[in-house]
């Protein structure tokens, strides 16, 4: 076995040269791989003793991609495409033998194979746009080539990966390996590859499948219109249509020379910046500085949720996903059956949609047992409850249970904002005791925040870190304040949402604002999605407010066809005059009178105040990095991850900038504002909040 470099080793087996790439974790096209795969594949080529040669890949995967820690630094030779040039244009066949993930550029240089084996587990992607990019080593080209520029478009804008059973029936994979003999199979393969005399396939030249796309360019405007509402904002997606558009009205090359130019300018976007800072930081979040890794954490095999209601129901379908049983209490039949019902309904509109199969949906419904018996969460290894948002309901619920549960049971409250020491405190096991904040629908939104009270063990936090993963959720530890870090930051925007209304801004006007910088609504259009009624009582209603108004007329929301706005069969939202003229007479009880609001002030009342907030959140250590912060954002409330999140998002606006403007809006945003002492600080002193922890 020779040494090829620092990245890779050859050995010979059957007159065939295995080229093992090793390059922990992920097998990234760092400098030294692409040297070594250029200097194994040309050794091979110089040896007499070889006829084909097989690239595999040592640990959990095939090459995942492009090293992104390298973007943005001054590019080293070879490059990526150099790189396949030397595969692409060797001698003898070449092999790539995938397991694990094959993405981007790794699935880039397994196009440039003359052949492809993998592992029934393998999976295939091209996952750039998540980072803001699109393939640029050929993928927008080769990919169209083989599978039809519709397929690889969608692999494109989705960024999924794909099954290596499904790549073998579109001719991407051309043979299956047994599961863990990848290698034996590989050189079984390259060795009837060598004795059939099979040609040096090169996907560049398969044209016939891009040169019948011609007679179907209108394909590319459905795509665009069917992509209109999800890539809203983001560059990636309709760059990877120009490319693969290229792929189809012209040669390989000139399609390579499109990819190359739109990549680049991608490679410089701040949206690619921007999305590359969450892709480090969504993995960031796991890190707990005083719960390492090696912390023991609990087997959860059995999940209890009190409360079968909307958030306790979506709750429950994450744990039945993954094959951990739950059982659901309820206090009242009718809910139970009412709660078990709605399940029923997700789980059958999503076999419609295609998204599981058809014989999932029972499956799925086996794993949860529906009850009234408090008693049937003895056995469980975790309960939830997902009661009723009231702090003596919360306490008489955590005592019963402390008397109900096994002794080290975790017990965690769904609160989106009550204080958890309170609640662990009429327990006899508060360091058993978290939060498990899960966002609506809680079957949908991939956050969660965990919450840390203050006695909270490090075992059953590192317990809820990992479940989170398994249940694929992005998980962020956060500590005990009002509404946490998300909706404590909500509150800050609301604030200066509902003072702005006093000054003249109409619901409408506010909202557009939030909507074009990319996040899905505004405030007041997302009040009336949640139900204006939230919280609300008609015996204690007296008309204080413009909501107590709203609810009092029955206008609750898009539920009730009226809210802030007025709402269509179809839940179209239209700006309403009975708002309005509510919002003015509350104007003119108060003596304020109306001005105009430009969308400046706007966004910048409805955003500063919400980074002043979080670097509150900073200060008092309830988060444990401003990145952290960002993932709330990005996950909770969608915000858009081409922006980042609010405070990197601050950072690029400069802190000092915000700190001024927040100064010179002085009264306007209350009596009771204050400017963060943190960020004046970091501010005062030129800082960011993305150096904080070097540089303060
Ligand atoms: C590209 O290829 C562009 C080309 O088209 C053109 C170029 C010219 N680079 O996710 P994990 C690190 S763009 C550097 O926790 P898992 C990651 O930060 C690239 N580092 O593991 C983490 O480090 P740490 C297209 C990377 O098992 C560690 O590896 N490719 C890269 O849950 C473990 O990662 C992608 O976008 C990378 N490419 O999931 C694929 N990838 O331990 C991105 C990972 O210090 N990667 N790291 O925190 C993934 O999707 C997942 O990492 C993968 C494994 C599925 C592979």
């Amino acid at each position: 076995m020779l040494a090829i470099g620092s990245a890779a080793t050859l050995s010979i087996e059957n007159g065939i040269g295995v080229l093992t790439l090793n390059f922990p974790p992920v097998n990234a096209l760092s400098h030294a791989v692409r040297e070594a795969i250029v200097a194994g594949v040309r050794q091979a080529n110089e040896s007499a003793e070889l006829q084909a040669i097989v690239l595999i890949c040592e640990g959990k995967t095939f090459i995942a991609g492009a090293d992104i820690t390298e973007f943005g630094k001054p590019p080293r030779s070879p490059n990526l495409l150099e790189v396949e040039e030397a595969i692409e244009a060797s001698a003898k066949p070449v092999v790539a033998a995938i397991h694990g993930t094959a993405l981007g550029g790794g699935f880039e240089v397994a196009l440039c194979c003359h052949y492809r084996i993998a592992v029934p587990s393998a999976k295939c992607g091209l996952p750039e746009v998540h980072l803001g990019l699109i393939p640029g080593a050929g993928g927008t080209q080769r990919l169209p080539r083989l599978v039809g520029a519709e397929m690889a478009l969608d692999m494109m804008l989705t960024g999924k990966h794909v099954s290596a059973a499904t790549l073998q029936s579109n001719g991407v994979i051309d043979e299956l390996a047994q599961e863990g003999e990848l290698r034996r199979d590989a050189i079984d393969f390259a060795t009837r590859i060598v004795r059939e005399q099979r040609p040096l396939r090169k996907i560049r030249d398969l044209n016939e499948r891009t040169m019948a796309a011609r007679d179907n360019l209108q394909m590319f405007s459905a795509i665009r219109k069917s992509i209109e509402k999800k890539a809203r904002g983001f560059l990636a997606p309709e760059y990877a249509i120009r490319a693969v558009e290229a792929a189809v009205t012209r040669s390989f090359e000139e399609g390579m020379k499109v990819e190359r130019v739109l990549f680049d300018e991608l490679m410089l976007s701040e949206q690619s910046a921007a999305q590359r800072y969450v892709f480090f930081a969504e993995r960031q979040v796991w890190k707990i500085p005083d719960v390492p890794e090696s912390t023991p954490t609990i087997a959860i095999k059995k999940v209890g949720i009190l409360g079968a209601g909307t958030m306790g129901g979506g709750i429950a379908m994450n744990f039945a996903n993954v094959g951990i049983p739950v059982t659901i209490v309820e206090a009242k039949q009718d809910a139970l059956e009412r709660g078990l019902g709605v399940i029923r309904k997700n789980y059958e509109s999503s076999a419609k949609r295609g998204r599981i199969k058809v014989d999932e949906v029972e499956k799925r419904m086996e794993m949860l047992q529906g009850t009234l018996s408090f008693e049937a969460l003895g056995d469980c290894d975790l309960i939830i409850e997902a009661v009723f948002e009231n702090m003596d309901v919360k306490k008489e619920v955590f005592a019963k249970l402390d008397r109900t549960a096994k002794p080290d049971a975790i017990l965690a409250t769904n609160t989106s904002a009550l204080d958890i020491n309170e609640i662990a405190s009429v327990t006899q096991r508060p360091q058993h005791v978290i939060g498990l904040h899960f966002f609506s629908p809680a079957n949908v939104m991939r956050l969660l925040e965990v919450v840390r009270a203050q006695q909270t063990s490090k075992p059953i936090i590192a317990t809820a870190m990992q479940l989170a993963k398994r249940i694929g959720k992005v998980a962020v530890l956060v500590g005990v304040c009002p509404g946490f870090v998300g909706n404590r930051m909500l509150f800050a925007r609301q604030d200066q949402a509902q003072a702005m209304l006093m000054e003249g801004a109409m619901p409408w006007d506010i909202d557009k604002v939030l909507y074009d910088f990319g996040l899905p609504m505004g405030p007041f259009a997302m009040a009336d999605l949640a139900g204006l009624d939230l919280g609300w009582r008609k015996e204690a209603s007296s008309s204080s407010t413009i909501r107590e108004v709203l609810c009092e007329m029955d206008r609750r929301g898009q539920k009730s066809g009226a809210g802030y706005y007025d709402y269509d069969d179809q839940r179209n939202p239209k700006p309403s005059a009975i708002t309005q003229k509510i919002v003015e007479d509350f104007m003119s009880k108060a003596g304020t009178s109306k001005r105009s609001i430009s969308e400046a002030e706007i966004l910048e009342r409805c955003i500063y105040p919400m980074i002043n907030e979080g670097a509150k959140i900073l200060e008092e250590k309830i988060a444990i990095r401003p990145s952290d912060i960002d993932i709330v954002w990005i996950n909770g409330y969608g915000w858009p991850a081409y922006r980042g999140g609010p405070m990197y998002y601050a950072d690029k606006v400069g802190l000092q900038n915000i700190v001024g403007k927040l100064k010179a809006y002085g009264t306007k945003l209350g009596p009771k504002f204050v400017i963060s002492p943190l960020l004046e600080k970091l501010a005062a002193e030129g800082k960011t909040f993305g150096r904080m922890t070097d540089d303060s």
